[in-house]
Protein backbone atom coordinates (compact mmCIF):
# COMPACT_ATOMS: atom_id res chain seq x y z
CA UNK A 1 0.00 0.00 0.00
CA UNK A 2 1.63 3.26 -1.40
CA UNK A 3 -0.45 5.45 0.81
CA UNK A 4 2.13 4.26 3.61
CA UNK A 5 5.15 5.20 2.53
CA UNK A 6 6.38 8.48 1.34
CA UNK A 7 9.78 9.29 -0.01
CA UNK A 8 11.07 5.68 1.01
CA UNK A 9 9.77 6.45 5.07
CA UNK A 10 7.61 4.23 6.47
CA UNK A 11 4.82 5.79 8.45
CA UNK A 12 4.47 2.72 10.96
CA UNK A 13 8.59 2.83 10.88
CA UNK A 14 8.38 6.20 12.41
CA UNK A 15 5.91 5.98 14.62
CA UNK A 16 7.82 2.39 16.14
CA UNK A 17 10.53 4.54 16.32
CA UNK A 18 9.25 7.52 18.52
CA UNK A 19 6.98 5.16 20.58
CA UNK A 20 10.74 3.18 21.45
CA UNK A 21 12.56 6.66 21.74
CA UNK A 22 10.05 7.89 24.07
CA UNK A 23 9.45 4.80 25.96
CA UNK A 24 13.21 3.95 26.83
CA UNK A 25 13.78 7.76 28.11
CA UNK A 26 10.47 7.14 30.16
CA UNK A 27 11.53 4.45 31.46
CA UNK A 28 14.78 5.57 32.94
CA UNK A 29 12.60 8.80 34.72
CA UNK A 30 11.38 6.30 36.81
CA UNK A 31 11.19 7.35 40.50
CA UNK A 32 13.68 9.95 38.94
CA UNK A 33 12.30 13.50 37.60
CA UNK A 34 11.90 16.93 39.49
CA UNK A 35 8.17 18.23 39.03
CA UNK A 36 4.28 17.28 39.24
CA UNK A 37 1.78 19.58 38.08
CA UNK A 38 -1.91 18.78 38.85
CA UNK A 39 -4.07 19.61 35.83
CA UNK A 40 -7.20 19.89 37.39
CA UNK A 41 -7.94 18.26 40.35
CA UNK A 42 -5.27 15.89 42.54
CA UNK A 43 -6.59 12.80 40.26
CA UNK A 44 -5.26 14.83 37.00
CA UNK A 45 -1.27 15.02 37.21
CA UNK A 46 1.19 15.66 34.13
CA UNK A 47 5.39 15.39 34.87
CA UNK A 48 7.93 17.14 33.26
CA UNK A 49 8.52 13.60 31.06
CA UNK A 50 4.99 13.86 29.90
CA UNK A 51 5.68 17.27 28.04
CA UNK A 52 9.57 15.91 27.28
CA UNK A 53 8.12 12.97 26.03
CA UNK A 54 5.69 14.57 23.67
CA UNK A 55 8.57 16.90 22.49
CA UNK A 56 10.40 14.22 21.56
CA UNK A 57 7.78 12.17 19.55
CA UNK A 58 6.62 16.11 17.86
CA UNK A 59 10.00 16.50 16.87
CA UNK A 60 10.69 13.22 15.33
CA UNK A 61 7.63 13.24 13.70
CA UNK A 62 7.42 16.43 12.03
CA UNK A 63 11.55 15.90 11.13
CA UNK A 64 10.04 13.24 9.08
CA UNK A 65 6.61 14.53 7.74
CA UNK A 66 7.10 18.79 8.42
CA UNK A 67 3.52 18.93 6.64
CA UNK A 68 1.84 16.73 8.68
CA UNK A 69 -0.55 17.57 11.56
CA UNK A 70 0.03 16.41 15.30
CA UNK A 71 -2.31 16.11 18.14
CA UNK A 72 -0.86 15.72 21.87
CA UNK A 73 -2.57 15.57 24.96
CA UNK A 74 -0.04 17.75 26.37
CA UNK A 75 -0.87 20.61 23.90
CA UNK A 76 -4.25 20.92 24.79
CA UNK A 77 -5.78 22.50 27.60
CA UNK A 78 -7.34 20.15 30.52
CA UNK A 79 -10.92 19.14 30.25
CA UNK A 80 -13.42 17.79 27.81
CA UNK A 81 -14.25 20.71 25.86
CA UNK A 82 -10.62 21.83 25.47
CA UNK A 83 -10.06 18.52 23.75
CA UNK A 84 -12.72 18.21 21.76
CA UNK A 85 -11.95 21.12 20.12
CA UNK A 86 -9.07 20.64 19.66
CA UNK A 87 -9.62 17.40 17.96
CA UNK A 88 -12.01 19.07 15.67
CA UNK A 89 -9.30 21.83 14.67
CA UNK A 90 -7.68 18.86 13.26
CA UNK A 91 -9.59 16.25 12.15
CA UNK A 92 -9.75 16.97 8.35
CA UNK A 93 -6.16 17.04 8.14
CA UNK A 94 -4.96 14.63 5.76
CA UNK A 95 -2.04 12.83 7.92
CA UNK A 96 -2.85 13.38 11.34
CA UNK A 97 -0.34 12.05 14.18
CA UNK A 98 -2.66 11.47 17.63
CA UNK A 99 -0.10 10.89 20.33
CA UNK A 100 -0.46 10.23 24.38
CA UNK A 101 3.13 10.83 25.51
CA UNK A 102 2.66 8.44 28.71
CA UNK A 103 -0.70 6.93 29.14
CA UNK A 104 -0.79 5.96 32.55
CA UNK A 105 0.96 9.00 34.14
CA UNK A 106 -0.73 8.28 38.07
CA UNK A 107 1.09 4.97 37.71
CA UNK A 108 4.14 6.36 36.52
CA UNK A 109 4.51 9.12 39.33
CA UNK A 110 3.86 6.17 41.73
CA UNK A 111 5.80 3.42 40.16
CA UNK A 112 3.10 1.45 39.33
CA UNK A 113 4.72 -0.63 36.67
CA UNK A 114 1.77 -0.26 33.62
CA UNK A 115 2.04 2.50 31.35
CA UNK A 116 2.65 3.25 27.62
CA UNK A 117 3.11 5.15 24.80
CA UNK A 118 0.18 5.29 22.34
CA UNK A 119 0.92 6.99 18.96
CA UNK A 120 -1.83 6.53 16.07
CA UNK A 121 -1.88 7.81 12.64
CA UNK A 122 -5.48 8.79 10.89
CA UNK A 123 -5.66 9.62 7.19
CA UNK A 124 -8.43 11.45 6.51
CA UNK A 125 -9.92 10.78 9.71
CA UNK A 126 -9.18 7.04 9.90
CA UNK A 127 -6.34 5.75 11.46
CA UNK A 128 -4.16 3.89 9.54
CA UNK A 129 -1.31 2.75 11.71
CA UNK A 130 -1.30 2.12 15.92
CA UNK A 131 1.38 1.72 17.88
CA UNK A 132 1.55 1.27 21.61
CA UNK A 133 5.00 0.57 23.31
CA UNK A 134 5.08 -0.59 27.49
CA UNK A 135 8.65 0.42 28.03
CA UNK A 136 8.71 -1.70 31.61
CA UNK A 137 8.19 -4.99 30.08
CA UNK A 138 9.67 -3.94 26.07
CA UNK A 139 6.97 -4.85 24.41
CA UNK A 140 6.02 -3.40 21.19
CA UNK A 141 2.24 -3.41 19.68
CA UNK A 142 2.03 -2.42 16.03
CA UNK A 143 -0.75 -2.32 13.67
CA UNK A 144 -1.40 -1.41 10.32
CA UNK A 145 -5.15 -1.04 8.44
CA UNK A 146 -5.66 -4.33 6.68
CA UNK A 147 -2.39 -5.88 7.50
CA UNK A 148 -2.78 -7.31 10.80
CA UNK A 149 -1.58 -6.71 14.35
CA UNK A 150 1.40 -7.45 16.02
CA UNK A 151 2.86 -8.04 19.64
CA UNK A 152 7.03 -9.04 19.42
CA UNK A 153 6.51 -9.33 16.04
CA UNK A 154 4.04 -12.17 16.10
CA UNK A 155 0.59 -12.14 14.98
CA UNK A 156 -2.20 -10.99 17.52
CA UNK A 157 -5.52 -12.52 17.92
CA UNK A 158 -8.28 -11.41 20.50
CA UNK A 159 -9.82 -14.15 22.99
CA UNK A 160 -11.90 -17.06 22.21
CA UNK A 161 -14.14 -16.40 24.97
CA UNK A 162 -17.89 -15.99 24.76
CA UNK A 163 -19.21 -15.33 27.45
CA UNK A 164 -18.91 -12.55 30.17
CA UNK A 165 -19.40 -14.77 32.38
CA UNK A 166 -15.46 -16.55 31.55
CA UNK A 167 -14.17 -13.29 30.88
CA UNK A 168 -11.52 -11.37 32.35
CA UNK A 169 -13.16 -7.10 31.98
CA UNK A 170 -10.65 -4.03 32.39
CA UNK A 171 -12.45 -0.92 32.73
CA UNK A 172 -10.85 2.44 34.41
CA UNK A 173 -11.52 5.06 37.26
CA UNK A 174 -11.87 8.30 35.31
CA UNK A 175 -10.04 11.25 36.71
CA UNK A 176 -13.32 13.81 36.14
CA UNK A 177 -15.57 13.17 39.35
CA UNK A 178 -18.89 15.09 37.74
CA UNK A 179 -19.94 12.66 35.20
CA UNK A 180 -17.31 10.23 34.33
CA UNK A 181 -16.61 8.71 37.45
CA UNK A 182 -20.14 8.05 38.94
CA UNK A 183 -21.15 6.75 35.05
CA UNK A 184 -18.46 4.58 35.52
CA UNK A 185 -19.11 3.39 38.96
CA UNK A 186 -22.64 2.56 37.59
CA UNK A 187 -21.16 0.09 35.23
CA UNK A 188 -18.55 -1.30 37.22
CA UNK A 189 -21.88 -2.39 39.68
CA UNK A 190 -23.93 -3.76 36.82
CA UNK A 191 -20.90 -5.59 34.99
CA UNK A 192 -18.57 -6.60 37.78
CA UNK A 193 -21.16 -9.43 39.11
CA UNK A 194 -21.45 -10.85 35.63
CA UNK A 195 -17.34 -11.57 34.72
CA UNK A 196 -15.15 -13.70 36.03
CA UNK A 197 -13.34 -10.43 37.20
CA UNK A 198 -12.40 -7.18 36.66
CA UNK A 199 -9.07 -5.37 36.24
CA UNK A 200 -8.56 -1.33 36.64
CA UNK A 201 -4.98 -1.06 36.07
CA UNK A 202 -4.67 2.42 34.66
CA UNK A 203 -3.61 2.98 31.31
CA UNK A 204 -6.80 2.39 28.94
CA UNK A 205 -4.47 2.09 25.85
CA UNK A 206 -2.49 -0.31 27.68
CA UNK A 207 -5.61 -1.87 28.33
CA UNK A 208 -6.84 -2.18 24.57
CA UNK A 209 -3.21 -3.66 23.59
CA UNK A 210 -4.30 -6.86 26.04
CA UNK A 211 -7.61 -6.96 24.46
CA UNK A 212 -6.07 -7.21 20.84
CA UNK A 213 -3.70 -9.58 22.03
CA UNK A 214 -5.98 -11.81 23.77
CA UNK A 215 -5.08 -11.06 27.63
CA UNK A 216 -8.40 -9.27 28.28
CA UNK A 217 -11.84 -10.24 26.57
CA UNK A 218 -13.03 -6.69 26.89
CA UNK A 219 -12.69 -3.46 28.12
CA UNK A 220 -15.04 -0.30 28.46
CA UNK A 221 -14.59 3.26 29.58
CA UNK A 222 -16.46 6.37 30.35
CA UNK A 223 -14.93 9.86 28.91
CA UNK A 224 -11.79 8.91 26.77
CA UNK A 225 -9.69 10.82 24.45
CA UNK A 226 -9.05 10.44 21.21
CA UNK A 227 -5.22 10.22 22.26
CA UNK A 228 -5.94 7.52 24.57
CA UNK A 229 -8.53 5.60 21.66
CA UNK A 230 -6.49 5.66 18.31
CA UNK A 231 -3.86 3.37 18.51
CA UNK A 232 -5.20 0.46 20.62
CA UNK A 233 -8.53 0.69 18.47
CA UNK A 234 -6.67 -0.28 15.66
CA UNK A 235 -5.04 -3.00 17.51
CA UNK A 236 -7.80 -4.58 18.27
CA UNK A 237 -9.44 -4.34 14.97
CA UNK A 238 -6.72 -6.11 13.02
CA UNK A 239 -6.65 -8.66 16.15
CA UNK A 240 -10.18 -9.18 14.99
CA UNK A 241 -12.21 -7.82 17.85
CA UNK A 242 -14.74 -4.77 17.82
CA UNK A 243 -14.56 -1.45 19.43
CA UNK A 244 -17.93 0.82 19.59
CA UNK A 245 -19.16 2.96 21.46
CA UNK A 246 -21.39 2.26 24.44
CA UNK A 247 -24.61 1.87 22.19
CA UNK A 248 -22.93 -0.22 19.61
CA UNK A 249 -21.70 2.44 17.11
CA UNK A 250 -18.57 1.45 15.29
CA UNK A 251 -15.44 3.30 16.91
CA UNK A 252 -14.85 6.25 15.23
CA UNK A 253 -12.20 9.73 16.16
CA UNK A 254 -13.95 11.66 18.38
CA UNK A 255 -15.76 8.86 20.61
CA UNK A 256 -15.57 9.19 24.26
CA UNK A 257 -17.49 6.44 25.85
CA UNK A 258 -15.94 3.33 24.74
CA UNK A 259 -16.43 -0.55 24.74
CA UNK A 260 -14.11 -3.06 23.08
CA UNK A 261 -13.51 -6.70 23.19
CA UNK A 262 -13.28 -10.06 21.40
CA UNK A 263 -16.51 -8.97 19.76
CA UNK A 264 -18.18 -12.47 21.01
CA UNK A 265 -18.97 -10.14 24.70
CA UNK A 266 -19.39 -7.04 22.75
CA UNK A 267 -23.45 -7.01 22.72
CA UNK A 268 -23.43 -8.59 26.45
CA UNK A 269 -20.64 -6.13 27.87
CA UNK A 270 -23.29 -2.87 25.89
CA UNK A 271 -26.72 -4.81 27.07
CA UNK A 272 -25.08 -4.55 31.05
CA UNK A 273 -24.14 -1.29 30.86
CA UNK A 274 -27.35 -0.08 29.67
CA UNK A 275 -29.52 -2.23 31.82
CA UNK A 276 -27.68 -0.11 34.61
CA UNK A 277 -28.00 2.97 32.28
CA UNK A 278 -24.35 3.60 32.73
CA UNK A 279 -23.77 4.02 28.78
CA UNK A 280 -24.59 7.75 29.06
P1 LIG B 1 -3.43 9.54 31.22
O1 LIG B 1 -2.63 8.74 32.14
O2 LIG B 1 -2.80 9.75 29.88
O3 LIG B 1 -3.93 10.85 31.77
C1 LIG B 1 -7.26 5.66 33.32
O4 LIG B 1 -8.59 5.37 33.62
C2 LIG B 1 -7.20 6.35 32.00
O5 LIG B 1 -7.83 7.63 32.07
C3 LIG B 1 -5.80 6.60 31.54
O6 LIG B 1 -5.73 6.18 30.21
C4 LIG B 1 -5.59 8.10 31.73
O7 LIG B 1 -4.73 8.68 30.79
C5 LIG B 1 -6.98 8.62 31.51
N1 LIG B 1 -7.21 9.91 32.16
C6 LIG B 1 -6.54 10.44 33.19
N2 LIG B 1 -7.01 11.64 33.54
C7 LIG B 1 -8.01 11.89 32.67
C8 LIG B 1 -8.90 13.00 32.51
N3 LIG B 1 -8.84 14.08 33.28
N4 LIG B 1 -9.84 12.91 31.55
C9 LIG B 1 -9.90 11.81 30.76
N5 LIG B 1 -9.08 10.76 30.86
C10 LIG B 1 -8.14 10.79 31.81
CA1 LIG C 1 -3.23 12.96 31.45
CA1 LIG D 1 -4.24 8.92 28.34
CA1 LIG E 1 -1.17 10.96 28.96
Amino acid sequence: NNATVIGGKSFTAVAINCASKAGEWIKTKLGNYASLDIKYSSHDLVTEIDKGSERLIRNLVLTHFPHHSFLGEEGVEPGPEASTRALEDVREAEYLWIVDPIDGTTNFVHGFPYFCVSIALAYNGEVIVGVVYDPMRDELFVAEKGKGAYVHGKRMQVSKEETLRGSLVATGLPAEHQYALPLNLKGIQAVAPKVRNLRIAGSAALHLAYVASGRLSGFWEIGLNSWDLAAGSLLIQESGGVVSDTFGKPYELGVRNVVASNGLIQEELIAALAEAKANE
